[in-house]
């Protein structure tokens, strides 16, 4: 298994974003919601019913977004790839999508598919681009699994239409949005990584649908080990087929023997979505600096988050934090 790996062993440097229609309410919606650490769960945290988020969803213009300048500012700090979220577990996707109209080009003023803007700058400048996509839960869609016990309760005030005998298929959720639109993103667009996350309810027959789109399509394309494994539990070997890469927990060093390349999830700040209300802060300079030189000292890859605002503009402070890895990197990488 050589194939892409290579770019990866060596890319050191990620850049996570998480940009969406959470992205315009900055972790609060009519006074609710800011006490959850992340604004990209604020249709949870702040109780908000499908048609209501639908709403703010049809409002989303990131007017300002020019991912040419996003691209530049990356490249400058010796970042080498990109993973973007295509779609969160709010459901909605940043990419027109035959599937579900519940995406930019259909649903918003904006109309512009951000996927295709930002993969193709990626390619010109010569970084790598990868997609997160909620595979498992998706909270617009009654059918898709909500994280139990902590979101018992949740697929009813999302959905309080629901008759009180509905039964969640997941399979049928997999079959109508979730695998159709990762065969859209993988035969689309020109993507090198899919990075997929949280995933209750998968199992081995869930895990092989997705792989195999994925490799059958984009054989070069990676994979981590999201698809099945959270984060925080043990790797099993029957799943290792089927990804090429562990994610470990978000913002942990490495601390354990990890089998395969791996990558540190982190972020700028508290929140992965852009958050100015409530319990919210950012890192500073050198403990960023501190875990990225852990993480890559330990032969993973630092994919660091930041939150655009909802204009489309990147958030200064990310931008100022990137650039401390950027200098750091000038003189010893
Ligand atoms: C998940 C998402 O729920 C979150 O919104 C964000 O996208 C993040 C990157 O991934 O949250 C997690 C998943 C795993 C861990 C922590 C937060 N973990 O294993 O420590």
């Amino acid at each position: 298994k050589s194939r892409q790996e290579r770019w990866f062993r060596d890319a050191k440097f990620g850049a996570f974003i998480h940009f969406g229609v959470y992205s315009t309410l900055e972790g609060e919606y009519k006074g609710r919601g800011s006490q959850h650490r992340y604004s990209e769960w604020i249709q949870v945290s702040g109780k908000i019913p499908a048609d209501e988020y639908h709403q703010v969803a049809a409002k989303f213009n990131p007017a300002d977004f020019d991912a040419e300048e996003w691209v530049k500012v990356f490249q400058d700090c010796g970042i080498r790839y990109v993973v973007i979220t295509s779609k969160h577990h709010d459901g909605f996707a940043l990419f027109k999508s035959m599937v579900s109209d519940y995406n930019i080009v259909d649903y918003t003023p904006f109309k512009r598919d951000i996927i295709k803007e930002l993969s193709e700058a990626c390619h010109r400048h010569g970084l790598k681009f990868g997609v997160y996509y909620s595979q498992a839960q998706d909270w617009d869609e009654p059918d898709a699994p909500y994280i139990a016990p902590r979101l018992e309760g949740t697929r009813k005030f999302i959905h309080p239409e629901l008759p009180a005998d509905f039964k969640p298929d997941m399979d049928r959720y997999i079959a109508k949005k979730s695998l159709p639109q990762v065969e859209e993103l993988i035969k689309n667009y020109e993507i090198d990584l899919i990075w997929f996350d949280t995933p209750s309810g998968m199992n081995m027959q869930r895990v092989k649908l997705f792989s195999d789109m994925v490799r059958k399509h984009r054989p070069d394309c990676l994979i981590n080990s999201r698809i099945i494994h959270s984060g925080k539990g043990k790797i099993e070997a029957q799943y290792l087929p089927y990804y090429d890469y562990v994610s470990i927990g978000d913002k942990e060093v490495p601390t354990r023997k990890l089998p395969l390349y791996f990558e540190s999830p982190d972020s700028v700040s508290s929140s992965f979505g852009y958050k100015t209300k409530g319990d919210c802060y950012y890192h500073s300079g050198e403990e960023m600096l501190h875990r990225f030189v852990h993480t890559v000292c330990a032969g993973g890859n630092a994919l660091i988050n930041n939150g655009p605002l909802g204009n489309g503009r990147l958030d200064p402070e990310a931008v100022r934090l990137y650039g401390v890895i950027g200098d750091w990197l000038k003189v010893n990488g």
